[in-house]
């Protein structure tokens, strides 16, 4: 397909709450949108990076400087028929890899459209189950102003039909915000978030959430760190799993050799995008690692592709995939709701990533924009 024209939107949405973790607290979401145009097909990406580096280094201005002088000219007038090709082409980058996603995620869009099939059926093509048809999800808690106010906030989320929940810890606020959980939902399936706000120095702290039946606790440790995830694992009986520590397949291979975690939260975009992903995903299968999909707090675009992924078959754990109205009041998208009965979201079925695009409101919602055309 030949890439005619890409368009990039720095866009900005209100969350409905802010969301606090170690690392900061969030309200003024910002992420970049691209629209990408290739042979009568219109395909969308969508870049995770937000406001500051505290997740990962990159940021919306990063990312935005990264697409427009390096990525989006490397592909602009180029006819790439598949997706894994891009990696050709993006080789004079180094890192970056929520920038790459972007237009890897466009291009699935845009070959699985091509292709007549959804992004999830394109995804799945290798393996002899095809995609799951919905997918199960749980929300992910930031960190509240008291004890009382996280009891309050999970309990709505359970009301509303979630069956995982996931809680965002830091020092201070760890071992009794999941005691206070886990006393009023003791059936709940519960794991926390540390976001690396730990060193292997707090192992008898992290070992004392042992008592709460955990489905995992997620990246204690460093956020570059593997090697002290593999000292901490056998120090705690709750599952390891890792997130930003793991960047590429490469990543997973040495998490897998030093043993250092139990299962791995696959972020399509922190891995580069979703060709990448299902390397990872292909390796934790392969090597018996439990895999889930994490978010980014996603507008619909950036679901949608999340929903694909989540539907391959090692995805059994629940993944950060939540309900638009979960984050946001308007979304660049038709909602995705839950499935109350069962905790899960539907999987798009129609060409690429299934959805309709909303881009009058990305016009009032977007901050700048730029065209690139052959
Ligand atoms: O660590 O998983 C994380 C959001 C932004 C950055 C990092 C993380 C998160 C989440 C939210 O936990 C998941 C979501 O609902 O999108
Ligand atoms: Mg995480």
């Amino acid at each position: 397909m030949k890439i005619e024209e890409i368009t990039l939107y720095h866009v900005a949405q209100r969350l409905k709450t802010p969301f606090v973790t170690s690392f900061g607290a969030q309200q003024a979401r910002q992420c970049l949108l691209l629209r990408l145009r290739a042979e009568g097909v219109t395909a969308w990406g969508e870049c995770v990076a937000t406001n500051s580096p505290g997740y990962s280094y990159e940021t919306v201005k990063t990312a935005w400087h990264v697409l427009s002088d390096f990525l989006i000219p490397s592909i602009l007038g180029q006819d790439i028929e598949e997706p894994d090709e891009l990696a050709g082409y993006f080789k004079g980058v180094r890192g970056h890899p929520l920038a790459k996603a972007t237009l890897d995620q466009a291009l699935w869009d845009a070959t699985a459209q091509r292709d007549g099939v959804s992004m999830a059926t394109k995804l799945a093509a290798p393996y002899k189950e095809g995609p799951r048809s919905r997918v199960p999800v749980g929300v992910s808690v930031g960190l509240q102003a008291s004890l009382a106010a996280t009891v309050a906030t999970v309990g709505e989320y359970i009301d509303k039909g979630y069956r995982r929940i996931k809680l965002k810890i830091k020092p201070g606020k760890d071992v009794a915000v999941a005691a206070a959980i886990r006393e009023a939902f003791p059936d709940v399936a519960l794991m926390l978030d540390a976001n690396s706000a730990y060193t292997l120095a707090d192992a008898s702290l992290l070992a004392e959430m042992d008592q709460f039946n955990l489905l995992m606790i997620e990246q204690p440790l460093g956020y570059d760190d593997i090697y002290d995830h593999s000292q901490l694992r056998p120090l705690i009986q709750s599952p390891l799993c890792l997130d930003e520590s793991i960047h590429s397949a490469e990543h997973t291979r040495y998490a897998i050799v030093m043993g250092a975690c139990d299962i791995i939260n696959i972020k399509p975009a922190r891995v580069g995008g979703w060709t990448e992903a299902r390397r990872v995903h292909d390796l934790c299968v392969e090597a018996g690692l439990g895999v889930w999909c994490g978010g980014m707090l996603e507008t619909g675009i950036g679901r949608a592709a999340q929903l694909a992924l989540a539907s391959l078959p090692g995805f059994t754990l629940p993944g950060d995939i939540s309900a638009t109205e979960r984050y946001y009041e308007q979304d660049v998208t038709t909602p995705f709701e839950l499935n109350r009965e069962d905790s899960t979201i539907d999987v798009p079925t129609g060409p690429g990533l299934g959805i309709e695009v909303d881009e009058a409101y990305i016009e009032t919602i977007s901050l700048q924009q730029e065209r690139f055309n052959v």
